[in-house]
């Protein structure tokens, strides 16, 4: 899939989970709105939108229908923006600038950032439980599950804090793939798993979306890490340098960029070997691979 048609489908989905979005973060009338006018700034001001064209490509290899899967999408960018505002928080990377405007405590302030944060990890609960999102309770309870383990201490959060303590300890490689792993590729694979979930997906063809999500993911992440050393600040949207100048363990750090590249490079070969048994509706899930690894922001 070229790049152009990469970029007008995340274009479109952009769109499509904005329109989930709005409605559901109308602003009330009381004085508890400007907690909401915080979670719209920070989960309708952009972002590439990766992990909702996940899900819509996922679920349409199993023919899910397009508006549970946004519902499934919003939701994971529900859980992902309060990542990036609690991530920014001074208390945590203390970053000023995201997607190219003021971090979320910048444009508020820190108790506001807090609160949208937490309201929004919520959120997505709220939405994956309502009957919108699929008929069948079993399904809503399993999207709800599989959420819970990708975002919590078995994930994100859990990643979140080995990283936040890597000084302390002597991260070897494996050790530092176990964090990226469960920092940024468990949502990552939650993205990909949702549309088998909706889709009632054979026990193959979820172990095989399984393996492409995981180097997915890993990829996605040496990619991260090569546009902090590599990146441009206007292109990227935020500060680069900062994991090289805190002296953070990254995969870029211990193995060095050349290396970096070219395990960026196997993981995303790797990836799309995963997607063999797959036909050509799978070209969309091959052409974000090439995206997340040579993308420019
Ligand atoms: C605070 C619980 C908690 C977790 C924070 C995800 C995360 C953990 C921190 C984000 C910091 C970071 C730069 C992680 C590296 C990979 C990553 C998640 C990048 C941001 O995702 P993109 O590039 O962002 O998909 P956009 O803005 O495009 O949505």
């Amino acid at each position: 899939m070229a790049n152009d048609a990469l970029i007008a489908a995340l274009k479109a989905t952009n769109v499509a989970v904005e329109r989930v979005l709005d409605p559901i973060l109308a602003v009330p009338e009381g004085y508890e709105a400007q907690v909401v006018q915080a979670m719209r700034y920070s989960v309708l001001g952009g972002g590439k939108r990766l992990r909702p064209l996940l899900v819509l490509a996922s679920g349409e290899l199993f023919d899910v229908e397009r508006s549970h899967a946004l519902r499934a999408a919003a939701a994971i960018e529900c859980v992902h923006c309060y990542s990036l505002i609690h991530d920014d928080l001074p208390a945590m990377d203390d970053d000023d600038m995201r997607r190219g405007q003021p971090t979320t405590h910048k444009a508020f302030d820190e108790a506001t950032a807090i609160l949208a944060g937490d309201a929004l990890l919520t959120l997505a609960f709220e939405i994956l439980s309502h009957p919108s999102t699929h008929p069948d309770p079993n399904v809503r309870l399993e999207l709800i599950t599989a959420l819970t383990k990708a975002s919590g201490h078995h994930g994100m959060v859990g990643g979140q804090m080995i990283d936040l303590t890597a000084h302390d300890h002597d991260l070897d490689e494996n050790a530092i793939y176990r964090m990226q792993q469960m920092k940024t590729g468990d949502l990552i694979a939650f993205s990909v798993e949702a549309g088998a979930i909706l889709g009632h997906a054979s026990k193959d063809a979820r172990q095989s979306l399984h393996g492409y999500a995981r180097d997915l993911g890993l990829a996605f992440q040496i990619a991260d890490d090569l546009l902090d050393v590599e990146g441009d600040v206007e292109d990227v949207g935020k500060a680069t340098g900062k994991d090289q100048n805190a002296g953070k363990a990254t995969l870029v750090s211990l193995m060095g960029l050349e290396r970096a590249r070219q395990q960026a490079q196997m993981l995303s070969d790797q990836a799309i070997e995963h997607l063999q048994a797959f036909d050509t509706r799978a070209d969309l899930l091959r052409g974000i691979v090439h995206f997340a690894v040579n993308r420019t922001h």
